[in-house]
Formats: structure tokens, C-alpha cells, sequence
């Protein structure tokens, strides 16, 4: 039996009725389509879409960079059970979504992108927006999604269509193979005809089953953390993509061995767990990056293994460090040459618990990971009520979020100074609550993303934290979240300008240049290094707050952290998106604690500050080691 349907038909009745499961709960795997049309879409997704409309959900973006944020924020939270598909025009909404597919691909989350594509046919070439290549008619621009994506196709001819899809959906329900999955759909190839076998149209189901470790893997991993004197567990996405939050701490508690976290496993075990140390790495808190320093087995769970991790390499500075790694990528698990435990996080945690019963680490060395996980948190409890004047410091502003938000609740970031803050200061209560995209840390991700992470988690209050600049990078898909009645509570953390970059560029020894204005002697603002914050312009003459009124939020302009608790308040009462419009201190920032990131410094440069950081840098990354010791 079979259905003749357009390409666009058969897709959107396929994937309307894709669902997965794991664990014996079962969901539908798409939320719906995200798009805007233009050519290369209208006539053939857009005509499906409109026909569907039942069975499909679609919804209109403002960017198509930001739909495929959206559909990466969804994924997130769902722990990657759940996505959303994506249609462009060709050209230039195609492109549109590169970045997207790479932020979903470095992160390892499914999207499903469908950009349009040129005439298969080529008969009316070259088409509006159209690259052409003279050495190669098969190109277009599409092609620039092939390194960003997990599995790529061009469907040159419908019947491709049946094999394209499944392999689509083996990808991004696989979690070691997920990412952005792009299928290519020539506009005219959208519109034509083919016999489609019912079965293909069946409702069907992608089980997640769970991967158990090797057992003479587990059996040396084990040993492992029996010879070592100073274990360490490194808690990354995998932990809460698995859900194994409970084995995690189950293990800890059992054996003794203090977690920290990566930015994707922030919230694998709350801040308050007595073995909880934290951040890790380059952005980590004191606790964590001391008893790294000295770990002498590092158990990395469902991490890459991020320079941001490991400090650049220099994080784990015994001599003899191993390296444990529990992922389900062998890709992952291999890193560091560590002994690979190619697993489910839930299963390996828990496996290992159980190799282990009656083993305990060493008491002296569990009593430090005690002690410094209370001087942690009364570090965090002192930067986050600093009383900082006339303007609150940007830690402040965390601390009054991280206490208006509920134990459930989210907190959404991506990029700029604030992502290095919360990873040390947010005290995290939920394995859910902490949202940061640290894998691309795209700008222009955290308002897009902050709706993904809402419509999958409708019950959960979302508070989006961005800074100006990230703010400046895509705030027209705002208008989104008032159409599709997304309620976000969106804090505007406002220092007027890249001060991330600001204070990256003085440590390089080059004074900021480039991320700040000074006023010239006619009193127009100049982009220039300047000589540091006394020569500075207050801000430019521009309200952020206002352009987000005038998108349709409801805005409020607290000064200082009272009236930003006030603010808070009154934003969870409302219904629909809300910007809360709060200026910090530029230069307010929450230090490093023996955190090192490797950023190279010029060599030469007749400046004594350039020299000075090269010097510094050099000293530096004598600290920076292989890890190439171990093997299986
Ligand atoms: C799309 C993109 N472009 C450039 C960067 C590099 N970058 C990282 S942070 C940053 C500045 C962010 O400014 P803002 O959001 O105001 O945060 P702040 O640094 O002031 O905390 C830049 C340019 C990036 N991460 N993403
Ligand atoms: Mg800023």
C-alpha cells in the first residue's frame, strides 16, 4: 500500500508522527516547525505545512539563526528527547542557520534543519540568492552546512526522501551521534510526487536503550578508584542528558569522592551536597580547581573534555593523574587517555557503585572536599551581597536572581562575563535549573534559547541573563516570544560594551582596545583603546531598555539590588515576556581562583604591557601538560 504525496507531504506527515523513548516513557520527538518562507520553501515545506497544519505545528521566527537556538534550548531541556524541525528559503535564510547547526552540533543536540536548496532540475539556474560556482555546478551554499552537521543530505530526487528521513531520525534520537542534521531540499524537488509506502508514514518509535559499561572495563575502573589515594569526579552534560543525578550522588556519598562540574553538568548535584565543589576549570570555584591540582584519578562523566574543563590542561597537575571517562561517545571517552567506560552515564554510575560497595576514599581527603565546599559557599555568599556603589556588581545581580528563582525554576545564559559567574556563583538546586550554553557560547543565543528551554518546560519560570552586547546581537526574535506567548523573565545586565573582551584584552597586556568608547575633543564617541575607565564614556546615547518596549515586553528599570528584587517579583507575575533593564558596574568582575585559560600573547611588541602578559603567559603554560599517560 502505498500514497502519492509531494516530498514536502510525506515529510511533514513523517515526522509528525516520530516519537521516542526511553525508560518506558514515550513522547512525540518534534514540538513542530519553526521557519520563515521565502523561496525555496513557500511552495513546497510551506505548502505541506499549510496542509498539516493539524498535525504539525508551525510557527514563525524572526531569524533563522535564532529557531534553530530555539529548537536547540527545547532539546536541552528535554535531555535531548525532543526538537523541532527548521525550514528556510535558500540563500541567505539557509546560511542564517549555520551558526545554529553549530552551536546544536558542538553541544551535541538534535535539530533537524531543512533548509531550501536550488533547482534539482537547474532549468531556470542561477535562481535569486544563488552561489554559483564555476568548478562546480553540485555546490550551494548549503554546503557550509556539512562540517556543522552530524549527518548531511541533498535530496536531488523525492524518492530519497524515504532512506533520508530514517537516517535523520537514527542520528538525532542516538546520543552518541546526535547534533544538527540537515537535509538540503531543492525547491522544485519539494513539490514533486511520489509513491510513499504507508509504512513510512506510521507512527514509530526510536528507543533510547541504555548502553551498560563493558564489565572488564568496569572491573579496571574500579580498581582504579580503589589504588587512588585522591579521586575526583568531573560531572558534564552527560550526567543530566541520562538523568543520573541520583547515581551520581549515590556514588559520591558510597565511596567518598568529591563531583564538580563542567558548565553542561552544572546542577548534576546541588550546590549544598556536602562532596559538591562546584564549578571546574578555567571558571571554577577555589574548591574545585585545589582538589583538581592534586587529584590523582579524575572520573570525567558525560564531559569533552572543554579547554574551559581543564584550564587549558592545567588543572590536574599530579604527575601521575589517570583519567576515567564514562560517555557514551567513544569519541569522549577516549580523551585524555583515559581508561573508556563507553556507557549511559546512569548505568556506568551506578555499575560502578556497585564494583565498589565497601570502598571508601581516604577520609582526610573527603574532609578537605568538606571543608572547602563550605568556604566556597561563603565566598559566593560575600561576592553576591558586596554592596557594591553607586552600581551593583554583575556577581550581586546573580545572587538576587539565584534567590528570586524558585527551586525548579531555569536560569538561561550563553556568552560575555556572565557565564564564567554563574558557573562559580549560581547555587544550583535542580539538574534542570542551569542552562548554559558554554559549548559555542554564541551571542545571541540566551533571549532564543530562553523560549526553547520555556516551551519545553512551560511550568518552570525561565530567567534569561544577558548582557548588552549579546542583547544587541539578536533581540528581534523578542517579538517571537510576545507572538507565540512565551513568558520570560529576561535580565539585561547592562555595562555598555563587551566587557568580557574588555578585561581579556587588558590581561593580554592591550588596554581593551576595541571594546569601549571614549569621547573625542568634539565630544562624538571614538572607538579606542583609551587608558582605562576614567577616560570613558558613561555609555552611548542609546536605551536597550526602551528598544524592548518597543518590541512588545513589558520593561522595568530597577536601579541597585533592592529594587531588582522588587523587579524580579513583579516580572513573575506577569504573563508575557519581561525585560528587566538593570545597569552594573563595567568593572566589578568576580576574579579567577587558580583558573587558567590559554589565550596566546604577541611575542614580540615594543609595549612594556604586552611584554609583561608574554612573560606572564610563558610562566603560564609551563603549567600546561598532555595528559597523553594511561591507554586502556
Ligand atoms: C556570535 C559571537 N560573536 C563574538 C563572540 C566573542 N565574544 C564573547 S563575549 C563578547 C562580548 C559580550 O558582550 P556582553 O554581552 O555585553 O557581555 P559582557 O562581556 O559585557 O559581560 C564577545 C564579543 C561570541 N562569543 N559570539
Ligand atoms: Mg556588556
Amino acid at each position: 500500500m502505498s500514497e502519492r504525496l509531494t516530498l514536502a507531504q510525506a515529510l511533514v506527515r513523517f515526522l509528525a508522527v516520530q516519537e521516542i523513548e526511553r525508560d518506558g516513557e514515550r513522547r512525540r520527538f518534534f514540538g513542530g516547525c519553526w521557519g520563515i518562507f521565502g523561496h525555496g520553501n513557500l511552495s513546497g515545506l510551506g505548502q505541506a505545512l499549510h496542509q498539516h497544519r493539524d498535525l504539525f505545528r508551525y510557527r514563525q521566527a524572526r531569524n533563522e539563526q535564532a529557531m534553530v537556538h530555539v529548537a536547540s534550548g527545547y532539546a536541552r531541556q528535554l535531555n535531548r528527547l525532543g526538537t523541532f524541525a527548521c525550514t528556510s528559503s535558500v540563500g541567505p535564510g539557509a546560511t542564517n542557520m549555520v551558526t545554529g547547526a553549530a552551536l546544536a552540533t558542538v553541544n551535541r543536540l538534535p535539530v533537524l534543519l531543512l533548509p531550501g536548496d536550488t533547482f534539482a532540475t537547474r532549468a531556470p539556474h542561477p535562481v535569486l540568492q544563488q552561489l554559483e560556482a564555476p568548478h562546480d555546478a553540485t555546490m550551494s551554499v548549503n554546503d557550509c552546512f556539512r562540517p556543522v552537521s552530524r549527518y548531511f543530505d541533498r535530496i536531488t530526487r523525492p524518492e530519497q526522501m524515504v532512506p533520508s528521513a530514517l537516517e535523520a531520525m537514527r542520528v538525532l534520537t542516538d546520543p552518541a551521534e546526535t547534533g544538527a542534521v540537515t537535509l538540503a531540499l531543492p525547491e522544485d524537488v519539494q513539490t514533486e510526487a511520489l509513491e510513499v509506502p504507508e509504512s513510512f508514514l506510521a507512527p514509530r518509535v526510536w528507543t533510547v536503550f541504555r548502553r551498560p559499561p563493558a564489565q572488564d572495563a568496569l572491573a579496571r575502573a574500579a580498581d582504579l578508584v580503589r589504588a587512588a589515594r585522591r579521586p575526583l569526579i568531573v560531572a558534564g552534560g552527560g550526567v543530566i542528558y541520562a538523568e543520573a543525578s541520583e547515581e551520581l550522588r549515590a556514588l559520591a556519598d558510597a565511596a567518598g569522592i568529591p563531583v564538580c562540574e563542567t558548565q553542561a553538568g552544572r546542577g548534576a548535584l546541588p550546590s549544598e551536597h556536602p562532596l559538591a565543589l562546584g564549578a571546574v576549570g578555567a571558571t571554577g570555584t577555589l574548591a574545585a580547581n585545589r582538589l583538581a591540582r592534586e587529584a590523582d584519578l579524575v572520573i570525567g562523566v558525560g564531559t569533552r573534555w572543554s579547554d574551559f574543563t581543564t584550564a587549558s590542561k592545567s588543572a590536574f597537575q599530579d604527575p601521575d593523574v589517570r583519567f576515567v571517562n564514562v560517555n557514551v561517545a567513544s569519541f569522549d571517552a577516549a580523551k585524555h587517555s583515559g581508561l573508556a567506560l563507553e556507557a549511559d552515564a546512569k548505568l556506568a554510575l551506578a555499575a560502578l557503585a556497585e564494583a565498589l560497595a565497601g570502598h571508601r576514599a581516604d577520609a582526610a581527603w573527603e574532609r578537605r572536599a568538606g571543608d572547602e565546599a563550605r568556604a566556597w559557599g561563603e565566598e559566593v555568599a560575600r561576592l553576591t551581597h558586596a554592596g557594591h556603589e553607586p552600581l551593583p556588581s554583575q556577581a550581586e545581580v546573580i545572587g538576587a536572581v539565584n534567590e528570586a528563582a524558585g527551586p525548579r525554576d531555569v536560569v538561561v545564559c550563553a556568552a560575555g562575563s556572565m557565564p564564567g559567574d554563574l558557573h562559580k556563583l549560581w547555587r544550583a538546586r535542580d539538574p534542570k535549573g542551569y542552562h548554559v550554553e558554554y559549548g559555542y557560547s554564541c551571542m545571541g543565543y540566551e533571549l532564543p534559547g530562553g523560549m526553547g528551554v520555556k516551551l519545553a518546560a512551560p511550568d518552570r519560570e525561565v530567567f534569561v541573563m544577558v548582557g548588552d552586547g549579546s542583547w544587541l546581537m539578536a533581540p528581534g526574535d523578542l517579538v517571537t516570544a510576545v507572538a507565540e506567548g512565551v513568558k520570560l523573565v529576561i535580565v539585561l545586565v547592562d555595562n555598555h560594551g563587551y566587557a568580557s573582551i574588555g578585561a581579556l584584552s587588558r590581561s593580554i597586556g592591550d588596554a581593551g582596545f576595541g571594546t569601549h568608547y571614549r569621547r573625542a575633543a568634539n565630544g562624538a564617541p571614538v572607538l579606542d583603546a583609551g587608558d582605562g575607565p576614567a577616560e570613558e564614556l558613561e555609555a552611548l546615547p542609546i536605551d536597550l531598555g526602551a528598544s524592548a518596549e518597543a518590541l512588545g515586553a513589558r520593561l522595568l528599570r530597577p536601579r541597585g539590588i533592592e529594587e531588582l528584587r522588587d523587579a524580579l517579583e513583579t516580572a513573575r507575575a506577569e504573563s508575557g515576556p519581561v525585560v528587566v533593564h538593570v545597569e552594573v558596574d563595567r568593572y566589578a568582575g568576580v576574579p579567577s581562583y587558580e583558573g587558567w585559560w590559554d589565550v596566546p600573547v604577541a611575542e614580540v611588541s615594543d609595549d612594556p604591557a604586552v611584554r609583561a602578559a608574554r612573560e606572564e603567559y610563558e610562566r603560564a603554560r609551563e603549567e600546561q601538560r598532555p595528559y597523553v599517560e594511561g591507554g586502556s
